[in-house]
């Protein structure tokens, strides 16, 4: 294939290659127009029937539309032209054709449900709007690891099949593991505070997670992306103020380098970065505070976790991310760390969006005894995950950390009904392929 030039870059005055997909024909007789999309734009090719070889001419405007073609010529400047220039073609290559029938109308004008955007992703992410959020995805990741780096943390990957789960409230899958039973992981949890007792102490980790979650919701997958943290020496405290961090650096981020994908999702004008401090309410503030909104028709108690509701009332009330900490321990897992002077208060964190939970966190329990004592607490058998109890034994230091759903934070930064829409090949009850 000859060198190529991206539609984006090909200035007047250039002898170039462009290719890409056949985004629309314009057949306005003595005269033809091709539109060629590629990566970074669209490109206009000019057919003048008259004064062109007929088999090239012929070539370039009976192309089926999203057939891939190349095409050779002079880029001229044509102030008509959609993008001001145009390609004059020397010589028109039909790359792949396709097929007449598609499936969905990757230039948007008619619009598909969402059912059939994801059994036809490829198409789907042709469109703009759709290329956008993942092109913003990625550059969240992207800032993430770069703030990761700032803060002298170290990317991990852990084992994706384990033996053991370990967030209580959601199912696990099963695998057949060498005729053994082991689960795909729920949280790299046990593995990144194993890491922080090494001599890395400080580890994060981007990477998928499986929940058998019974839900079918717009807001839970059954295949997500985790960014998890976890420190030696900080409290949960100090783990709430990275977790701002990470969360400032990645829209500060798309704000600097994806205005043109923001444009194309319609968000440029209303798009913000976060600033100013998160608020810290504590669980007992929250509750009160749901409750004094009147929206739910009970009224919370002590103990109770916050329902979707409570959760959109109390974010439309404070009208931004906020933290909610000191939650009751009973409903926090068994690595999280309660106050000493009031066990039944632990040291858990929630971040929030106003429409949904982004973060779970805390300060965990490093201290052997206490932590062996936690597993009995709530039920668990500690002999069970004797691999990570172990490790405690032998110097684990203090430490705090969290998660972010990556497809959380992609959903409520870009306003998507739907966290389907954050993730290429979504995994639902009902969608095991593409
Ligand atoms: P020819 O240009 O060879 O005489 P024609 O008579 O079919 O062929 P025009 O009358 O020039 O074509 O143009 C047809 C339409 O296409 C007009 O609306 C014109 O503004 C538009 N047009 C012509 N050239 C360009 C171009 N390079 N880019 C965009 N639009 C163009
Ligand atoms: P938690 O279970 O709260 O915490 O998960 C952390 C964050 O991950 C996202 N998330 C999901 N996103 C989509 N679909 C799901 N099914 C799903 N489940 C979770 C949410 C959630 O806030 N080990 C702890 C984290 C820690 O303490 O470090 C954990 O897994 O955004």
């Amino acid at each position: 294939m000859q060198d190529r030039t991206f539609t984006a870059d090909a200035e007047p005055g250039d002898h170039a290659t462009v290719a890409g997909w056949v985004h629309e024909i314009r057949d306005l007789g003595g005269i033809a127009f091709l539109i060629l999309r590629d990566k970074t734009g669209k490109i206009q090719v000019k057919f003048e029937k008259d004064e062109m070889d007929d088999d090239l001419v012929e070539t370039g405007i009976n192309a089926n539309r999203e057939s891939v073609v190349q095409v050779t010529g002079a880029v001229e400047e044509e102030e008509r032209a959609p993008t001001g220039v145009e390609v004059v073609p020397e010589d028109v290559e039909v790359l792949a054709e396709a097929d007449p029938q598609l499936p969905l109308d990757p230039s948007g004008k008619v619009e598909a449900d969402l059912s059939t955007r994801l059994d036809n992703r490829t198409l789907d992410a042709r469109k703009d709007e759709t290329k956008a959020i993942f092109e913003i995805r990625a550059e969240i990741l992207r800032a993430v690891r770069e703030y990761f780096r700032s803060v002298g943390s170290t990317e991990i990957n852990t084992p994706k099949i384990v033996a053991t789960g370990t967030e209580g409230g959601t199912e696990l899958f099963p695998v057949t593991y060498f005729g053994r039973e082991a689960f795909m992981n729920q949280s790299p949890q046990l593995f990144k505070q194993l890491m922080v007792g090494s001599g890395l102490e400080r580890v994060f980790e981007v990477g998928p997670i499986f929940r058998a979650e019974e839900h079918n919701t717009p807001r839970h997958l059954n295949e997500a992306t985790m960014i998890d943290f976890e420190s030696a020496f900080i409290d949960h405290e100090e783990a709430m103020d990275v977790c701002e961090g990470t969360l400032k650096a990645a829209y500060s981020a798309v704000e600097e380098n994806c205005q043109d994908e923001l444009e194309r999702l319609g968000l440029a004008e209303e798009f913000e970065a976060p600033s100013g401090d998160f608020p810290r309410l504590t669980y007992e503030e929250a509750i009160e505070r749901i409750n004094a909104t009147g929206e739910l028709d009970e009224q919370l108690v002590w103990g109770d976790d916050l329902p979707t509701e409570g959760e959109k009332a109390l974010g439309d009330d404070v009208g931004g991310h906020y933290f909610v900490t000191d939650w009751p321990s009973e409903i926090k897992p068994f690595y999280i760390q309660d106050y000493d002077d009031d066990p039944e208060l632990s040291k858990g964190f929630d971040l929030m969006h106003p429409r949904m939970e982004l973060v779970s966190g805390g300060q965990r329990e490093h201290r052997y005894d206490e932590l062996v004592a936690g597993f009995e607490q709530q039920g668990l058998d500690p002999d069970q995950f004797e691999y990570y109890t172990k490790m405690f034994k032998y110097g684990m230091p203090p430490h705090a950390g969290w998660a972010y759903g990556v497809e959380r934070l992609v959903m409520t930064m870009l306003d998507l009904d739907n966290i389907r829409e954050a993730v290429l090949f979504p995994r639902d009850r009902q969608r095991l392929s593409p």
